[in-house]
């Protein structure tokens, strides 16, 4: 009996050696990935190299407690994280630091990320969901310093979605809503908003979020005095500790070099979020950076000579082996050994990555040489084809960029010459174009059968009672039926919940559906943006509400560099289909009646711009959305809540397509495209142009992103020959992407009788008040003097000048 028990003692302390030995060598080889990387970088490699060195201890602590299901929202120092949860071989890593294109050799981004941005898989080949929650899940990095922590506080609501709402087929997302969603930032980055705003956000929400503090004292060369109110993060964030009664964080602090106490933080932390979805803070202090920030310069120019020795000797892979030793774990020479053997197989690792990174270069360049030394035989210009030869030919390891290139150049030597070489040329260039050019554009969207513009459009339906009735009410009922059908639907915004948002299209929702599907959020645009990203990557279809288009600005930092490029980054392997709802236009004043539509638009490709002239055709667009799998921003028009609409009865079923514009006005004379609330008052301008005789077509663009996929206007211009774009925004805002698409995409141009012209708003933002309005924005007066005077110019003496 006492035998077997010390047997047992015997078997668990061996299972501990092992497995600290184990942490032990992901530790070593994450470090030497790092070692070589840098050396990769500076050797030409490699462009760019920002590592993980000196945060490794804590990592394999963290990977104990991060268990299925869980998700990370994390920066660049995370290798060993990901090395330890079977994420991250040797051979990605370098693959990544290459930018290989192949998915399968670089699962982090195909190469279309710097190195030490992380993720996992979400999706099928198919874009279908994988189960997410058998598998260990990290959300695709972003470089903006504390861009990950909105996401983040998302990612940690679902599980709270997913703990409370039961009628949610959960099963690919959730166990109850026990998954952890842990962040990791930089001490420095603690400095952002987006950091604050998060931290607030997840403690009045009650969310299981783990944040991970990596504390090494500096931002790049700047030292934390600069960075943080008495040096300390988790010591000036004292005030959110929970208490008895109260809401709150659980606040860790623990050395990032001390291995145990590392492992009892991270179990602490996990129990406390996992059971009773308390957010929690890790705040992990004395770490390193063996070699600096990055490869772009060295931290001997500000660290002084203590701090670098004492980063020397607290180096936290140097500590585990000190204490390994110390605790009988391993000898010393065990430990020399396993370093010797990872050395090697680190090494192995780089070199097979670089093969496979040069592999298809490779093999095109040989295709490449012969059809340029046939060009070059072929050619009465040989003696300036062949030095493109020899360049190629001499170039061991050319990249795609070299190849094509030098095929491109080579060819605008037989430009007088016609000859099957030359044929042959232009094939492989139009060939390796079409094959390669995807590597670096695709999935700006998904590509996947639920693509939103492959959605049918479905009119609204009308019988004989049909009534006209305030628009909001059918948003609000075709919410309600959105609520009723689909129980994974939810939304939430400042003052979305107990009034039903400020425009009364929410009217009793809350009652309806609970607090958690349709709820009041704090002021704090980023986050509400955040909570939508998060909750759409676990499977959820959230509709972010921001209170008013003017105060997008505070969101769209977030839409731009985290949703727009959510399935680009990961290569089509993540998706976020949210929804942000707004209110825009014209109301009154600066900060209630802008729009900056061609900001938007430039900033947040890869994200649906759409913008409804009316309450009916912006419910079409949730359901077309809703059928879909994208990312998108609705526009509803402030002014137009009060309007009257008639109720169509095929609620939460008719759709409004995108991508397809609407001619809401026949004429000849001239085609004026707008779009939003600029509609009425444009529909306003033709009535009176009729009287004099001017017959105007109006198109509604109503979706900005994508446009009018059909080249539906350039018919319009064929028939008049005049084009008139007219918008609310800036000069040379949206009106001029209008432009550039109709004119350049559709090729308008040619069909033109006059110049295309633009009427907007003035340059600066909408003064208050009905004048302010007149002043400022474009009036039905503006619009028909603009028409009228392109008629003028046309036939002076029937439109003989007004003034
Ligand atoms: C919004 C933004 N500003 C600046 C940068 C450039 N930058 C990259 S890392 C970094 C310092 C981050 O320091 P810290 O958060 O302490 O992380 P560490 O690198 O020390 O782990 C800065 C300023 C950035 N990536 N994003
Ligand atoms: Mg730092």
């Amino acid at each position: 009996m006492q035998d077997a028990v010390e047997e047992k003692k015997d078997i668990s302390f061996n299972d501990f050696k092992a497995e600290v030995i184990n942490d032990y060598k992901i530790a070593v080889n994450s470090r030497e990935c790092s070692l070589l990387g840098r050396r990769e970088v500076l050797t030409g490699k490699a462009k760019f190299g920002i590592f993980g060195d000196g945060k490794e201890v804590p990592q394999l602590a963290w990977a104990k407690s991060f268990k299925n299901g869980d998700f990370r929202s994390g920066y660049y120092r995370d290798q060993t994280f990901m090395m330890a949860i079977g994420q991250l071989s040797i051979q990605e890593f370098f693959a990544g630091l290459y930018a290989n294109t192949d998915i399968n050799q670089e699962p982090m981004s195909a190469g279309r990320q710097m190195g030490g941005h992380f993720m996992t898989h979400s999706l099928n080949e198919d874009g279908s969901w994988k189960n997410l929650t058998q598998q260990k899940n990290s959300s695709a990095d972003i470089s903006p310093t504390a861009g990950q922590m909105p996401r983040l506080l998302g990612l940690a609501q679902a599980s709270k979605v997913y703990r409370a709402e039961k009628n949610i087929d959960s099963s690919n997302f959730s166990n109850n809503g026990n998954e952890i969603a842990w962040g990791t930032i930089g001490n420095a980055s603690t400095s952002e908003g987006l950091f604050w705003e998060t931290f607030n956000a997840a403690g009045v929400l009650k969310v299981p979020m783990v944040i991970n503090v990596w504390d090494d004292d500096y931002g790049i060369s700047v030292h934390a005095r600069h960075q943080t109110t008495k040096e300390n993060i988790s010591e000036i964030l004292k005030g959110f500790q929970r208490e008895e009664g109260t809401n709150g964080y659980e606040i860790i602090r623990v050395k990032g070099w001390d291995y145990s106490a590392l492992i009892e933080a991270y179990q602490k932390a996990e129990k406390i979020a996992r059971e009773e979805h308390v957010p929690v803070l890790i705040h992990v202090i004395e770490l390193t950076q063996p070699q600096g920030h990055s490869t772009s310069g060295s931290h001997e120019r500000y660290k002084s000579k203590e701090r670098l020795e004492w980063e020397k000797e607290y180096d936290c892979n140097i500590q585990l082996r000190k204490w390994m030793i110390e605790n009988q774990i391993a000898t010393d020479e065990e430990l020399s050994a396993i370093e010797k053997d990872i050395k090697k197989e680190v090494r192995t690792g780089k070199q097979k990555a670089w093969k496979a990174f040069g592999e298809i270069a490779k093999k095109e360049s040989i295709v490449l040489v012969k059809l340029l030394e046939d060009l070059a035989n072929s050619s009465e210009n040989k003696a300036f084809i062949q030095p493109y030869v020899n360049e190629i030919k001499q170039n061991n390891e050319p990249l795609k960029s070299v190849l094509l290139a030098t095929a491109r150049k080579a060819l605008r030597q037989v430009r007088f010459e016609q000859s099957e070489a030359k044929t042959e040329l232009i094939n492989w260039i139009d060939g390796f174009k079409k094959k390669t050019q995807p590597q670096y554009s695709s999935y700006l969207f998904n590509q996947t059968e639920l693509q939103a513009t492959a959605i049918d459009e479905v009119a609204p339906k009308y019988n004989e009672d049909s009534k006209e009735v305030d628009a909001r009410l059918i948003l609000r009922d075709n919410f309600d039926q959105i609520f009723k059908t689909k129980p994974e639907t939810l939304i939430f915004g400042e003052d979305s919940g107990e009034i039903g948002d400020v425009n009364q299209g929410l009217e009793g929702m809350q009652k309806k559906y609970g607090e958690i599907r349709v709820a009041d959020a704090g002021i704090r645009e980023a986050t509400i943006l955040g909570q939508g990203i998060g909750m759409a990557l676990r499977g959820l279809r959230p509709i972010a509400e921001i209170q008013y288009l003017d105060y997008l600005l505070y969101a769209l930092q977030i839409m731009s560099d985290d949703l727009a490029t959510t399935a680009y980054r990961s290569a089509g392997k993540q998706k976020a289909p949210l929804i942000i709802r707004t209110r825009g236009h014209r109301l009154e004043g600066i900060w209630h009646s802008g729009s900056p539509m061609g900001g938007i638009l430039n900033l947040i490709r890869g994200i649906h711009v759409l913008v409804p002239r009316n309450m009916t055709k912006a419910a079409g667009f949730y359901n077309t959305l809703l059928a879909s799998d994208e990312p998108a921003l609705i526009v509803e028009c402030l002014n137009g809540y009060r309007l009257k609409e008639k109720m169509p009865e095929n609620l939460g079923e008719f759709k409004t397509p995108l991508g397809k514009i609407e001619t809401i006005r026949e004429g000849n004379d001239i085609s004026i495209v707008s779009y939003g609330s600029t509609l009425r008052i444009i529909e306003q301008a033709a009535k009176e142009l009729t009287e004099v005789g001017i017959s105007v077509e109006i198109i509604d663009v109503q979706s900005l992103l994508p446009f009018d996929l059909n080249h539906a206007i350039v018919e319009s211009v064929k028939k008049t020959n005049r084009l008139l774009v007219i918008d609310e925004d800036v000069p040379g805002g949206a009106s001029a992407y209008i432009l550039q698409k109709v004119l350049e995409e559709q090729n308008a141009y040619q069909y033109l009788d006059s110049q295309p012209q633009t009427l907007t708003a003035k340059e600066h933002r909408p003064a208050y008040g009905t004048d302010g309005d007149y002043f400022s924005k474009p009036s039905s007066e503006d619009v028909f003097e603009k028409a009228y005077a392109i008629m003028h110019e046309f036939k002076p003496d029937e439109y003989p000048k007004l003034d």
